[in-house]
């Protein structure tokens, strides 16, 4: 093997075929040749080349074998991202029902979330009180781990666009904390720990660690716009419980996905762009990229020795992770294994063993072990591309890997418009020269171009082998139509058998890039609020009042079926009125609105929970105040006025 640490253009590559690698003339039309194929049909494009017809579809399953039943309860939750839409998504399996959808970076009408006070404090304001942001952009939702399995604790989700992490509490399913990444354009990859590399007695996730996609100069203040010296990417660990950064590793090359290890050791991230170019040719310029593994026990020694620096107004401590300066593999912080070019998705195997980079642009997918990247930290191999154990082709646009529990991994094929089932330890074999080995032992169509594929409890030690989800990135066909844009289409495949049997098509809007599927029991939901949780809860129905304070006046206000606390309330043109709300029904399910006309006010109060409000009141007049939210045979009598004075 080629030794490699450096991406160049003269590689050669190693393995030929004529699949083995999309010449960069295909490559050029790559963007385009997505899109084209994801507007015809693909029936004819997935029969093509290695791939073998489609065993899933010739049997019909027994499909009534999965129905969920009314008044039955699903087997699995699926959260997932919801992309563009900047929240997040609560459906179940194997019905495929939307339960709910948490607004995260996004303004949610019906919750009153980027409305209410509290909303607009986690999301981050500006001097004046307005939203900062608005917009949001979520690819990957994982929730904590204990014992290598979730512990339904929390969820967390990227913003791509404005580089935040948000954290989502699971008893609630809320979005309680948002964090604002220093020095990152483009968070892409996320992923908690799974135990600590230093503390063994700490076996959850602690750190969660954020990738940044794009190069930006460093600091971004305007003072070189076009100098490449100056432009690089960061890693970024995020502390679980403060949510506050608590250090960053520069790296070569870019971040996509991120994976992290079993043990704690490892943190690792495929990277497309090591060429640190600015245009699609250039970004797909040398043959081979890297997934580049951070070793996290080092890096926090090193800030603890000092060995940090700072950039711009940010004081969280930075490492330095390039090639230049880590050339001493034991005590280097990073290793940089070379992967074929432009590769998408990283994902460890439940047992821990190996790492499965997706090639997309190559037809392959790349496995490495575990436990030659720690040899290699030591000092035991000298080539990085050794810790590489099978690189199996599997087919055109593989995307991202997901695992059973008996050794074979699922990738997604964007270009084939397959789901491929692989043997693992067959790929191995393969690799050392074991030409019998069956590495691809099935393949099934899935409508159209699946985006992340992913299985029951995969990415946990408890990986079940049950249920895969391709989440595709076009519907087309597959649905009835609703205009130009399409839902996309969330696609459940049996894979507890030999055969991969595509069971049910669940139209889901835009646009989910990756779920989980966690076993119902992990999660432990809380009903009904404590109005102890709420500082500014108004206890009593007793309580509701008028206060001024100057312009400033605070209304105190409570609910309870069919009725508010106050019948009516008044203020003055020119306040400023903050309107408190606590909810005094006890009841499960029992939820209240408030809603204002002409102030732009709407919003939730749940059983037991308070919100606020801060609006401007300058039109005179009369205002139904009215519950948006039905409760109660009275809920349309469920009203207050606003009197506005002149
Ligand atoms: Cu492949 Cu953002 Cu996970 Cu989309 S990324 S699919
Ligand atoms: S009213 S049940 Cu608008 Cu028919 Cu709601
Ligand atoms: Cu209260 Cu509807
Ligand atoms: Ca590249």
């Amino acid at each position: 093997m080629t030794k490699v640490n450096e991406p160049s253009e003269t590689e050669v590559v190693t393995v030929p075929g004529r699949r083995k690698f999309l010449n960069t003339a295909a490559l050029a039309g790559l963007a385009g040749a997505g899109m084209s194929l994801g507007v015809t049909a693909c029936k004819s494009e997935s029969q093509s080349g290695a791939a073998k017809p489609a065993a899933g579809a010739d049997a019909a399953p027994d499909y009534s074998k999965y129905e969920v039943h009314p008044g039955q309860l699903d087997e699995y939750y699926a959260f997932s991202s919801g992309g563009h839409s900047g929240e997040v998504r609560v459906y179940v399996l194997p019905s495929g029902r939307l339960l709910k959808r948490i607004p995260v970076f996004n303004i949610d009408c019906l919750t009153g979330w980027g409305i209410t006070n509290e909303s607009k404090q986690i999301m981050g304001t500006n001097p004046d009180g307005t939203l900062k942001y608005w917009t949001g952009d979520t690819h990957h939702v994982h929730p904590s781990y204990t014992d290598g399995t979730y512990d339904g604790r929390y969820l967390f989700v990227n913003d791509k666009i404005h580089g935040r992490i948000a954290r989502v509490r699971l008893d609630t399913m809320e979005c309680d904390q948002i964090t604002e990444l220093p020095n990152v354009q483009g968070f892409h990859g996320i992923f908690p720990d799974k135990r600590d590399p230093v503390d063994a007695s700490i076996n959850s996730s602690t750190r969660v660690f954020c990738g940044s996609e794009f190069h930006i100069p460093q600091p971004n203040d305007g003072r070189d716009l076009d100098d490449p010296k100056r432009y690089f990417c960061l890693l970024t660990c995020v502390d679980v419980k403060t949510m506050e950064p608590r250090w960053q590793c520069k790296v070569d090359g870019n971040m996509d996905l991120i994976a992290t290890s079993y043990d704690g050791k490892l943190v690792c991230s495929n990277q497309y762009n090591s060429e640190g170019g600015a245009i699609f040719a250039e970004m797909m310029s040398v043959e081979r990229d890297a997934c580049v593994f951070l070793n996290v026990a080092r890096i926090e020694a090193a800030i603890a020795a000092g060995k940090s620096f700072t950039i711009g107004d940010s004081k969280v401590p930075v490492v330095d992770g390039t090639r230049a300066a880590n050339t001493d593999a034991t005590t280097a912080l990073t290793c940089y294994v070379p992967v074929p070019k432009n590769p998408h998705g990283v994902n460890i195997s439940p047992d821990g063993k190996y790492y499965a980079c997706s090639g997309k642009l190559s037809p392959t997918a790349t496995l490495i072990a575990h436990e030659k990247v720690l040899h290699w930290f030591e000092g035991h191999i000298k080539d990085p591309r050794d810790a590489v154990v099978a690189e199996p082709e599997i087919g055109l646009g593989p995307l991202h890997s997901a695992f059973d529990n008996r050794g074979y991994c699922y990738t997604t094929l964007f270009l084939d418009s397959q789901i491929v089932k692989w043997n693992i330890e067959a790929a191995i074999k393969a690799f050392q020269g074991d030409k019998a080995a069956q590495v691809v032992v099935d393949r099934i169509d899935v409508h159209y171009q699946p985006g992340h594929g992913f299985t029951s409890m995969g990415e946990t030690k408890e990986a079940d082998g049950k249920f895969f989800i391709s989440d595709n990135k076009f519907s087309k066909d597959r649905f009835l139509p609703v205009g130009p844009l399409h839902p996309e289409n969330s696609q459940l495949i049996d894979i507890s058998g030999e055969k991969m049997k595509l069971i049910h098509d669940t139209s889901v809007w835009s646009e989910p890039h990756d779920s989980i599927v966690v076993r119902r029991d992990i999660i432990k939901t809380r009903q009904i609020y404590s109005m102890d949780d709420f500082p500014n809860a108004v206890k009593s129905p007793k309580d509701c009042r008028v206060e001024r304070n100057g312009k400033k006046v605070t209304v105190y206000l409570t609910s309870q079926a069919p009725a508010f606390g106050m019948t009516e309330f008044k203020v003055k043109r020119g306040d400023e009125v903050t309107l408190i709300l606590t909810n005094h029904d006890k009841v499960e399910d029992l939820t209240h609105g408030f809603a204002i006309p002409k102030h732009n006010i709407n919003f939730i109060v749940n059983p037991q929970e308070t919100k606020s409000v801060t609006f401007k009141v300058d039109k005179p007049g009369v205002y139904w105040c009215y519950c948006t939210h039905f409760c109660h045979a009275l809920h349309l009598e469920m009203r207050s006025r606003m009197l506005v004075e002149a």
